[in-house]
């Protein structure tokens, strides 16, 4: 061999990186390597001519190839090692047999043990025996941590992670203060749950044990956190071991949870929820000053919180200005099962990296009990190796680890945190552990598991392991972990702080304040009109366009008709209200996010708040060059899912109420796919948590004849889950009702979700504009009058609608010239404006007749809500005959036929104004 041959040992390195690159998929490398790493592997001689001039590897000897075979070796532990790790405190698979793990699999035999090789790619000295690579290879890949990173591409992250391990090779080498810590915080994780199981016998906590490991491994990357100056750390988890990270990591008084238990709680607002569902905040010291922790309020839809605590600590970093997100941590535990089974989180991690929705990484921690309420044969729980598989989406480090292995637990820990705040990207963390009783605590595991709980039944848990451990090194005296447990019951049964030292005065800059948000009242005034100066100035802002920059054609020709909208020469349209609010708001100092799919343009090509270069690449966005130091305007086309997005944005609008929070679907049919969060946060987080939230949905609903699922934004569903204030449901019918809508939205003292039935074949109807004066006097309607002049003495016919139906109903009465008929909108259907309804009907003495029209349905719609007597049923007199104009009961939300459509909207629009009953008794009497 030259010296210049690459298989010189002194080129190992480069040798190496180029192997794992070959090994990672073999068209990366050189054809002239590809073949010969391809007969190296197969252990046939290479063939004459495959470009060994080009890398001159006729130099190759028999040491150079066995050289190679160690880096395949290597490879093989660093990457596949996982397998035969010993990561299963129940052994209840076994540990596989990976022959390439292994030096025979090579052709080393044990004379070979002692041959020194080069070992510069490894991080150790930088020639070793064979014997000493395979020791530490063993020690490192196969022992009781399994680290995954076959799906990285990027190989100076898979180095990095590398480095890590190899340098420690398993021999973690804590001092005796971090033993003791570690034992301390296992020990309070298992005395914990063992006190709440003597005391409250049978009641269900969802215990921890068996993963008692958790405690120590939230600790460890809280403290790594804080010395990191990481100011803030949303957690969300589930049911698992709630109570004891309450307790033991958060500071939750004893005395408040043993209260829960006994069923003494202060129900305070609302309807409550059960104990293990609670959040909470506070304030723990860490070596690099306050940490502020929050446990995200959880129900019990599995995985579900994912999204909304990355929406809360996105906003949280905002709020604080940290652009390289390093001061806000979001941490997400994960049950096995729920892990590998919710779509939710497979949503969430896709959100991870992109523009609008990344938060710099994710710590998750698994709680891999290997069971899920019954299901534990992973044959039927997921078709992965590991439960973990779906994160290499994103390409996260995976480290799995037995959670027997306390000290094992807490290098991977601090691994992970290292990690994230390196490279700003997820990680994850499977703690392979038990469950040491059924599903809760009342439920019988040994009639489904039975031979995974009598193994279950000989295992003491990590804290004790970790005990002996430590009186085996001589780190604690005999006797000394009892005396810890003992010290950690008094102080529980005393109702100390069981967790880090809370700081009662929160040192933690830039939290929300809600103080002023608080108001119930939905009536609480608000100034929503801005001059007409006002308008034309903004407005006029909104089109200025950057020099030289290239418009689309139809782009130009919708700013130049802004701009004679702003100048009141033109009535204004939906797509000018609707920027133009977010102009007013920004000026009146709220940040503005909107979000969703095709949002910067708008589905329906009516927004252009992003508008693009057609010369060359570049973008320009209006509603960020209002003022000077304005707040954030921030709108973001979304990834295609729903659900995450959604639950995002709640996240985010809880976290922040002077930011106008708004997601929007692109057609109102597909919110359904975001149900979980309508139903378990947007409706009911207050009552059930007293947590406030003043998100608006935008669904454009409307019945244009495009078929089942594009009409509908089941308004019925929304209005069913209405009740004590929880939310509003509006169909604003005109730009200038968007306009003081969203406004409103803001400027009053009060947050509760909006849900904005929006607009899309009213963005163009020539009837439904404004005018500037309509944006400078007035503020949100929430029923408009009669427009027509109509004597409302010979009115008989009261119709009253929301949204686009209106328009047709207004057209047909005026080709039909009906003098008897008035017709008002409702443009805010929740909280239901009773007192101008009652007032509207008091307008027309005569009109017995009061129709509700809608296009919906007669099952869906608004037409149920209206019959509940807290509604139009409990507005109208004994005189008034309430009488209902729509489509008939139906499966589907709508015709997929244009001409069963236009035949049904022609015939409700007929009943509305009561042309059916003329038609009929011209029929009659002909
Ligand atoms: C979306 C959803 N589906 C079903 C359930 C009912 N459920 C509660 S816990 C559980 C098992 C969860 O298993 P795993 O994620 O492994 O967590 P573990 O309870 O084992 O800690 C199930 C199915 C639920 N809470 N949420």
């Amino acid at each position: 061999m030259t010296n210049s041959s690459p298989l010189n040992p002194g080129n190992a390195e480069f040798l190496e990186t180029l192997y794992q690159s070959y090994l990672d998929n073999p068209e990366n490398v050189d054809p002239a390597w590809r073949s010969y790493f391809a007969e190296l592997g197969s252990g046939d001689a290479p063939a004459a001519g495959n470009g060994a001039s080009v890398v001159g590897i006729q130099a190759r000897s028999a040491l150079a190839e066995k050289q190679v075979k160690v880096l395949e070796f290597i490879s093989a532990n660093r990457y596949r090692g996982h397998r035969e790790a010993n990561l299963d405190p129940l052994g209840l698979y076994g540990r596989p047999q990976m022959p390439e793990l292994h030096l025979e699999h090579y052709g080393f035999s044990d004379e070979d043990l002692d041959r020194r090789f080069n070992t510069a790619s490894l991080h150790m000295e930088s020639e070793a025996t064979l014997r000493e690579i395979r020791d530490m290879l063993k020690k490192t890949y196969c022992a009781t941590i399994g680290t995954e990173l076959t799906h990285i591409t990027a190989t100076h992250e898979k180095r990095w992670i590398q480095e890590r391990l190899e340098r420690v090779h398993g021999q973690f080498n804590f001092s005796v203060e971090k033993k003791r810590d570690i034992l301390r915080w296992t020990t309070a994780a298992r005395k914990l749950e063992d006190y709440l199981h003597r005391r409250y016998v049978g009641q269900k906590r969802f215990s921890l044990e068996g993963g008692e490991a958790l405690i120590p491994m939230l600790d460890e990357v809280i403290q790594k956190a804080g010395e990191h100056h990481v100011k803030e750390i949303v957690i969300g988890m589930a049911h698992r071991g709630r109570l004891n990270v309450l307790v033991n990591i958060l500071g939750k008084h004893p005395k408040l949870l043993f209260g829960e238990f006994e069923g003494k709680i202060d129900v305070g607002q609302g309807s409550g929820d059960v104990k293990y569902h609670l959040g909470f905040s506070s304030d723990v010291q860490s070596p690099g000053g306050p940490v502020h922790l929050v446990l995200a309020f959880n129900p019990s839809h599995l995985e579900i919180i994912n999204p909304v605590v990355e929406g809360s600590v996105r906003a949280r970093q905002e709020r604080r200005g940290d652009h390289a997100r390093r001061e806000v941590l979001p941490i997400l535990v994960h049950g096995d099962a729920a892990f590998a089974g919710q779509g939710v989180v497979t949503e969430t991690l896709n959100l991870s990296e992109t523009r609008g929705y990344g938060t710099g990484g994710t710590v998750h921690m698994v709680i891999n009990n290997q069971i899920g309420f019954t299901t534990s044969d992973p044959r039927d729980s997921r078709s992965t190796l590991y439960c973990t598989d779906v994160a290499k989406l994103v390409q996260a480090p995976i480290f799995h680890v037995n959670g027997n292995d306390a000290e094992a637990v807490i290098f991977v820990s601090q691994l992970a945190f290292d990690y994230r705040m390196e490279f700003k990207k997820d990680v994850v963390i499977d703690l392979v552990c038990f469950r040491r009783y059924g599903h809760n605590e009342s439920d019988e595991p040994f009639a489904t598991q039975p031979m995974m709980y009598k193994k279950i039944k000989d295992q003491h848990g990590p804290r004790r392991i970790y005990a002996a451990q430590l009186v085996a090194e001589g780190v604690m005296k005999a006797g000394e972990p009892d005396e810890m447990a003992e010290a950690y019951l008094n102080a529980l049964e005393g109702d100390s702080t069981m967790s880090r030292p809370l700081l009662q005065e929160s040192g933690v800059d830039y939290l929300a304040d809600w103080t002023p948000y608080l108001d119930k009242n939905w009536r609480a005034p608000a100034d929503t009109a801005i001059p007409v100066e006002t308008v034309e100035a903004l407005g006029l802002k909104l089109t200025e366009v950057p020099a030289h920059f290239a418009l689309h054609r139809s782009v130009k020709r919708i700013i130049d008709a802004r701009r004679e909208m702003a100048r009141g020469e033109r009535p204004m349209d939906w797509g000018f209200a609707e920027n133009l609010a977010y102009a007013a708001l920004l000026k009146d100092g709220y940040s503005i996010r909107l979000s969703g799919q095709d949002s910067q343009r708008g589905t329906f090509f009516h927004r252009h708040s992003v508008i693009h270069n057609q010369k060359e690449a570049g973008t320009h966005t209006p509603l960020q060059h209002i003022e000077k130091d304005q707040p954030r305007f921030t709108v973001i086309n979304s990834l295609l899912s729903e659900e995450a997005v959604l639950g995002f944005e709640f996240g985010y609008s809880t976290a922040d109420p002077e930011c106008l929070v708004i997601w929007e679907a692109q057609f109102g049919d597909f919110v359904n796919g975001a149900q979980v969060v309508i139903d378990q946060f947007l409706s009911s987080s207050e009552s059930k948590w007293g947590r406030f939230c003043g998100l608006a949905m935008m669904l454009p609903h409307g019945y244009d004849g495009q078929g089942p699922e594009h009409s509908s934004a089941r308004l019925e569903r929304f209005l069913q889950l209405c009740a004590e204030d929880n939310m509003q449901v509006c169909m604003p019918s005109t730009p200038a009702q968007m306009f003081h809508l969203l406004r409103r939205q803001m400027l009053r003292p009060y947050r509760k979700p909006l849900i904005i039935m929006s607009p899309k074949s009213l963005l163009r109807n020539r009837l439904s504009t404004s005018s500037r004066e309509d944006l400078a006097n007035e503020g949100f309607q929430v029923t408009i009058d009669e427009i027509d002049p109509v004597v409302p003495k010979e009115v008989t016919r009261l119709v009253l609608c929301s949204g686009k139906v209106y328009y047709d109903i207004l057209e047909k009465r005026r080709e039909h010239e009906l003098r008897h008929v008035a017709i008002a909108r409702v443009e805010q259907l929740y909280p239901f404006p009773e007192e101008e309804i009652v007032a509207l009907l008091k307008r027309y003495p005569k009109a017995n007749d009061v129709c509700w029209a809608q296009e919906e349905p007669r099952n869906q719609g608004s037409w149920f809500h209206m019959l509940s007597r807290r509604h139009l049923a409990g507005c109208v007199q004994q005189r008034h005959k309430l009488v209902y104009a729509g489509r008939t009961y139906s499966a589907s939300p709508a015709a997929g036929y244009l001409n069963i459509h236009l035949a049904e909207q022609r015939a409700l629009v007929d009943t509305a104004l009561g042309l059916d009953a003329v038609e009929a008794a011209r029929q009659k009497s002909a």
